[in-house]
């Protein structure tokens, strides 16, 4: 009875038509795009801008509604699933942009603004966008703030969180944080925005984000070179950095993954087979190509028969091909453990030799597949084979992770899929601070409830 009570209000705020409540309209709400994680909703609703979102959370709050905030859904650790029931919150009609402070590279964009849509944007004005991810066309800027997302461009421009100069945030009582005003420095307290940043939804729901904007840079080369371990690459991408300021992506693919790929690409490898490929990009104001022989050669790597080098677009886009729709071909031989860490750069042969290892003897005959971003040291383990249930293979992993000194989450977030693992990452001082943090926030816990933390409140109706 409450919870009509509370759709009906909440149709009030938004329109009946923006509250989904029947199976087929709100299936495409109920599930990731990895397959893996499915649940169901009580409704899905659909504000139209930031007084609507706070209505609407100001409803769930004092009827003690649990909600999951959601955007393009391209997350890979079920933090925008809703799998008990909770009310999806979809932000993807906050989907306004100006530019009215273009001239400061600044562009203020929606939650539901795509990555595609951004950089399009930045590219107009001469502009460009410090974070790139293969799921650009889908992927709303509110869920890559919400999870700090990365991607291939960290190794120069940072995550999410250095692109951020301030954000508009909607608080679970409904009450509205704006971060920063115009100004371009604030120092006046706490950095609320940046605390948002990566909390995946449990603290409020962004709305709205003044992001900066990069240099165009008009002249870039991407190079693939076969090496026969990580440590080779590292060491090439330490050459590198120290030749030249263009280094714009360091990615690593092993031959598994490659495989796979070029299976779903029916084609075959750029270069002659190896145990590793690392792909490159440097993008300059001009001469792109200056440091890299040099690096190249004093790797021991200029030779042609294991470099494939691309000047321009075309080519550039076919080399990255075997990069970026290694997600999409995994994904088309079933549904996979996705495993998303990081590892300090000095161990992550060790770590590539050791994972096989551990998931092969917690399960034997499954696929392991690494590929990832090498300048951070972020490998996405994929396992291929096991029971997408079975969490022993995870846990295997993660503990791997956890005793080489890595981290359990490095660029997806903690979801629901790693909530059980956090204190592999963080210590208890952390959590218990985190925990205090959520809990002055969000005191019924209404927000994304077993996501990051493991549940506690149900909360739903
Ligand atoms: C990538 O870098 C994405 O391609 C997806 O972060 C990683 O599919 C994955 O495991
Ligand atoms: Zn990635």
């Amino acid at each position: 009875m409450d919870f009509a009570n509370a759709l009906s209000e909440i149709e009030r705020a938004v329109s009946s038509a923006q509250v989904l409540t029947s199976a087929d309209l709100r299936a495409t709400y109920e599930i990731d795009w990895s397959r893996r994680w499915k649940g169901n909703a009580s409704a899905v609703v659909r504000p139209a801008n930031t007084d609507e979102l706070s209505a609407v959370l100001a409803v769930c709050n004092r009827f003690k509604i649990a909600c999951v905030p959601q955007g393009g859904r391209t997350g890979l650790v079920g933090g925008g699933v809703p799998l008990d029931g909770e009310v999806v919150i979809s932000v993807q009609r906050l989907g306004s942009i100006s530019t009215s402070e273009i001239d400061s590279g600044i562009v203020t964009v929606g939650a539901g603004v795509t990555l595609g849509e951004v950089q399009a944007t930045a590219a107009r004005s001469g502009w460009d966008f410090g974070v790139d991810i293969a799921s650009r066309e889908s992927a709303t800027i509110g869920g890559m703030i919400a999870t700090n997302a990365g991607g291939m461009k960290v190794i120069r421009h940072g995550q999410m969180r250095a692109q951020v100069a301030s954000l508009e945030v909607v608080l679970a009582d409904g009450s509205v944080l704006k971060g920063g005003g115009a100004s371009l420095k604030d120092n006046a307290g706490f950095d609320l925005s940046q605390l948002m940043i990566g909390s995946e939804g449990t603290l409020g729901i962004v709305t709205e984000a003044r992001l900066k904007l990069v240099r165009q840079m008009p002249s870039s080369v991407v190079f693939l070179v076969g090496v026969d371990n990580l440590a080779a690459g590292v060491k090439l991408v330490g050459t590198l950095r120290r030749a030249t300021e263009s280094l714009e992506s360091a990615e690593f693919i092993d031959a598994a993954s490659m495989d796979v790929v070029c299976e779903f690409l029916s084609s075959t490898p750029p270069i002659q087979r190896s145990r590793w490929y690392v792909l490159m990009e440097c993008a300059a104001d001009a001469d792109p190509l200056r440091g890299v022989n040099e690096a190249l050669t004093r790797s021991g790597l200029d030779d042609d028969s294991d470099t494939a080098v691309a000047m321009e677009s075309t080519s550039q886009r076919n080399l990255w091909q075997y990069r970026e729709q290694i997600t999409d071909a995994i994904s088309c031989l079933g549904i996979p453990h996705k495993l998303d860490v990081g590892i300090p750069l000095a161990r992550l042969d060790e770590f590539a030799d050791q994972v096989v290892k551990v998931v092969q003897t917690t399960s034997p005959g499954v696929t392991v597949l690494l590929f990832g971003h090498l300048g951070e040291g972020n490998v996405h383990v994929n396992i291929l084979g096991a029971d997408p249930d079975d969490e022993s293979v995870d846990d295997a992993v993660l503990q791997l992770v956890a005793q080489i000194g890595g981290n359990i989450a490095s660029e997806h977030g903690v979801g629901r899929a790693k909530a059980r693992w956090l204190d592999l990452s963080r210590t208890a001082t952390e959590i218990r601070t985190m925990r205090e943090i959520k809990q002055a926030l969000d005191p019924h816990n209404i927000l994304n409830p077993g996501v990051l933390f493991p549940s506690h409140v149900s909360g739903v109706r």
